[in-house]
């Protein structure tokens, strides 16, 4: 079927007739706010007539669908990547600009859904983004957060969090579907009944929560595909009861409300770590059985009660453990609703589910303590315990007499419930995302699990989608590559690859940086009217954005700085290439030491900014509230990417494929998928430095270097020095004393420099003055970025849905 696009004319016309019937204004009087609604509504009303074209067709073809639980969904915004996907962008700007508006002022109007910390939320939102341009029918499931990852302001160079409240003028883009909500139930008590002799349990005494789906429609690339993200938002059932009004229960009422209500109030803050919070349990479990219960039913609908196709029809996946009470809850509703007894119901259960991990550190596996489980969720906690014993005695025919090594693989052992051993014992396919990654869960965090079943492990490296991270996001860039090698890749992410000859072509190379040097000047507008900062744009972009942790090191990145502060210091006359270091980074607001790099930061930016001879070089900027949308503008002015995590410790990283698909060139460790974007653009288009994960691993075992360093090298010595002498916030000279002190001895009785910073810190530095050499070659340096580009197709998040597809999910494409 042909697919109709609006015509210039046509989308004039739709704005000046919404706003005239919306608000019975035209253009001239208008506010920006009105015209954003009336052009959101133009496009929604484009999407949703493709969205009903495709209404059904799944359920006709009866094909398999795919449930992508995730705790996070971190969308971004919606109405200029609608334009993208609809093919009609050019249309819509020139229709915006006939009217006389800056198309890019009203995308800001819409206000940025930010249902998600980082990598994980981002990647599950660039997943369905690419399920829906490439067929596969499938529905994200989420949490509808009222608020959503706080908005960051940095006061007295101190990060303050404030308040999301992106549903404040409700959002353009849901749809509520009352007729689909669903009831889920916390605390009571389980009773067995006897019946005809056959035992049952029935749930009784809880409290209910109702489940109200909101849909967000996500459309596919010039497709009438259009996959649903479902964000499940809490109600109390009952309306407040007049009755206990009357008797004078007020507050109780209230009371009540507020507690059911409160589990999709607010997005946790914290990536990469877990806190045993029950609250947090409540929003895992409340997503997981709201989607599951609405999986079985849209099953029972299309295919019956045949529950022996169940795992041919349904795919759920869990985005690491957080969804992971999906899986017991699969098998109370088999079980207790359908009647299946406990093997078909757990053969079912095991084929139907896939796990990926996201993480290997131990700080951040989810362990919920029993006694909270076993009150919140009873009859859950009944079916953990019966999985777990079930477990228990399969492993000890593998590992006969070796208990503490089952204590190590149990569902449930030393009171607590462990997700990532639930996750992996009762589904079919566990994946890391990148080589390294997987090879780390294989040979360590999860090897027992390997050697019991080592077909369950693929690896399945993370991909970002093109369409927002390059078309969208830089313009520019994507119309260079249209005129080289036509449009074809924009469907067809492979056909990247042949953009690299263009290397060779000068005129190419020039039209390359003119694009590249227009994208640092919107970013340096943005930077000025966000937070009056200008930028040069002759200057080299060296940006790291990314959460701030101390895995990830910007404290690294600001030694280096302040190293090379003092070398230009030392020496005025030093022939260096003028660089503006930016940094980007939200700290979980309780992350302690996390918030005390921030100020290091700005403090440091306050140091060299103000001083005349080494701001003529260099400067330092920290971007206020990283976000999707600031992304979208980081990535395609930046000239290198920052990845330099502690070898072994970030699982991917899809930043550095952002980066690297706008032509930033990579400086990074050898950790998480930047080993796979050497592999793809070789030695001659990336630097790398640092230890490498084998060599972080034995040093665990070592005695710490970090006083030898301290002691034979007088340059780290000093930087070491100034974080304590009064150099930087002279006003408070002991401010950044546990810095110090944990670089140096370590806390708690843990090693010194546990994240090796001090170890990296030379050869980081080193490779820096590399890149100031190579950047000065403009011929040379454009040929890498060029090659970074054409080779990013392999990190294209399509590239990882067929994978996953393939190895996991057993999708069929629903055509038209
Ligand atoms: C868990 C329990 C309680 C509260 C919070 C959490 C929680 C929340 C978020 C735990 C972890 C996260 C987020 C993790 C995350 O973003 N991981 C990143 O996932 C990316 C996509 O695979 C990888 O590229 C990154 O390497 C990884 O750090």
């Amino acid at each position: 079927m042909a697919l109709d696009r609006l015509t210039v004319q046509e989308i004039k016309d739709s704005i000046l007739q919404k706003l005239e019937r919306n608000y019975g204004c035209d253009i001239t009087d208008a506010t920006k706010n009105q015209i954003y609604d009336a052009l959101a509504q133009t496009v929604r009303d484009e999407v949703m007539k493709r969205r009903t074209a495709y209404r059904g067709e799944r359920k006709r073809q009866r094909c398999k669908k795919l449930y992508y639980l995730s705790a996070e969904f971190l969308v971004g915004r919606a109405l200029h990547n609608n334009m993208v996907a609809l093919v009609n962008e050019h249309n819509y700007i020139v229709a915006l600009r006939e009217l006389g508006l800056d198309p890019s002022s009203i995308f800001e109007e819409e206000p940025e859904p930010g249902l998600g910390n980082g990598g994980l939320g981002r990647l599950a939102a660039c997943f369905l983004d690419s399920l829906s341009s490439l067929h596969l029918p499938a529905m994200g499931c989420t949490i509808r957060y009222e608020y959503g990852l706080f908005r960051q302001k940095i006061v007295d160079g101190y990060q303050v969090e404030l308040p999301d409240n992106w549903l404040e003028n409700g959002s353009m883009w849901e749809v509520c579907r009352m007729d689909e909500s669903q009831e889920v139930h916390f605390g009571g008590r389980v009773e067995e009944i006897h019946e005809n002799g056959k035992t049952s349990y029935r749930h009784v005494n809880y409290s209910t929560v109702q489940a109200v789906p909101y849909d967000v429609p996500t459309l596919g690339y010039d497709s009438n595909m259009v996959n649903m993200l479902r964000c499940w938002s809490a109600r109390a059932t009952k309306k407040l009861d007049m009755q206990s009004f009357n008797r004078g229960e007020y507050t109780r009422a209230i009371e009540e409300k507020e507690l059911a209500e409160v589990i999709s109030k607010v997005l946790y803050p914290e990536d990469n770590h877990y806190e045993g919070k029950e609250l947090r349990l409540k929003q895992q479990y409340f997503l997981s059985s709201a989607s599951v219960q609405y999986a079985v039913k849209d099953f029972v609908k299309v295919y019956g009660k045949d529950f022996s196709i169940f795992a041919d029809k349904v795919a759920l996946h869990v985005n690491d453990t957080h969804p992971g009470m999906a899986i017991p809850e699969l098998m109370r509703i088999l079980m207790d609703e359908y009647g299946l007894g406990w093997d078909e119901a757990e053969t079912i259960t095991k084929n139907t589910f896939g796990y990926t991990n996201h993480t290997v550190m131990a700080e951040a596996l989810e362990k919920w303590p029993e006694d909270m489980v076993a009150r919140l969720l009873p009859r859950i906690y009944m079916i953990l315990q019966e999985i777990n014993r079930r477990e228990c005695a399969a492993l000890w025919d593998v590992f006969p007499g070796q208990w503490e090594r089952i204590g190590r693989m149990a569902v449930i052992g030393y009171g607590t419930v462990n997700m990532a051993n639930l996750c992996i014992w009762m589904g079919h396919s566990v994946n890391g995302v990148s080589k390294i990654h997987t090879d780390i869960l294989k040979k360590d965090v999860f090897h027992d699990f390997y050697l019991v079943d080592p077909d369950k492990f693929t690896s399945i490296t993370n991909g970002i989608t093109h369409r927002r991270w390059l078309m969208m996001a830089n313009f520019r860039l994507s119309s260079l590559i249209d005129e080289a090698i036509g449009d074809k890749w924009r469907k067809d992410y492979e056909l990247l690859k042949d953009l690299e000859p263009f290397k060779e072509d000068a005129a190419f190379r020039e039209k390359f940086f003119e694009a590249k040097k227009l994208n640092k000047a919107r970013l340096s507008r943005r930077l000025t009217s966000w937070q009056g900062v200008s930028l040069r744009e002759d200057d080299m972009f060296d940006i790291q954005a990314k959460r701030l942790h101390e895995y990830k090191r910007q404290l690294l990145n600001a030694l280096g700085i302040l190293m090379l502060y003092n070398r230009i210091k030392d020496n005025p006359g030093l022939d260096v290439q003028p660089r503006i270091y930016i940094f980007g980074a939200k700290a979980a607001p309780g992350y302690y030491r996390a918030k005390l790099i921030i100020r290091l930061i700005n403090e440091i930016a306050k140091l060299v900014n103000n001083d005349p001879v080494a701001s003529r070089v260099m400067k330092v900027v920290f971007v206020e509230n990283y976000c999707v949308s600031l992304a979208e503008d980081l990535m395609p002015a930046a000239d290198l990417s920052e990845q330099l995590s502690t070898a072994g410790k970030e699982a991917s990283g899809t930043g550095n494929m952002k980066f690297m698909m706008n032509g930033a060139v990579t400086l990074g460790t050898l950790d998480g998928a930047n080993v796979e974007i050497l592999q793809a653009v070789g030695k001659d288009n990336i630097y790398i430095f640092g230890m490498t994960a084998e060599q972080v691993e034995a040093a665990y075992r070592q005695p710490s270097r970090a006083s030898a360093i301290f002691e034979t090298n007088a340059e780290v010595r000093r930087v070491m020095t100034q974080l304590i002498d009064g150099t930087l916030c002279p006003e408070q000279p002991g401010l950044f004393r546990d810095l110090y002190h944990s670089l140096l001895f370590g806390d708690n009785g843990g090693m010194a420099d546990s994240y090796f910073v001090l170890s990296d810190l030379s050869g980081y530095v080193k490779a820096r003055m590399q890149i100031e050499k190579d950047y000065r070659d403009r011929d040379e340096w454009v040929k890498k970025a060029i090659t970074n580009v054409a080779r990013s197709w392999i990190f294209a998040s399509d590239r990882t849905i067929k994978e996953y597809n393939e190895k996991i999910w057993h999708l069929k494409e629903v055509r038209l």
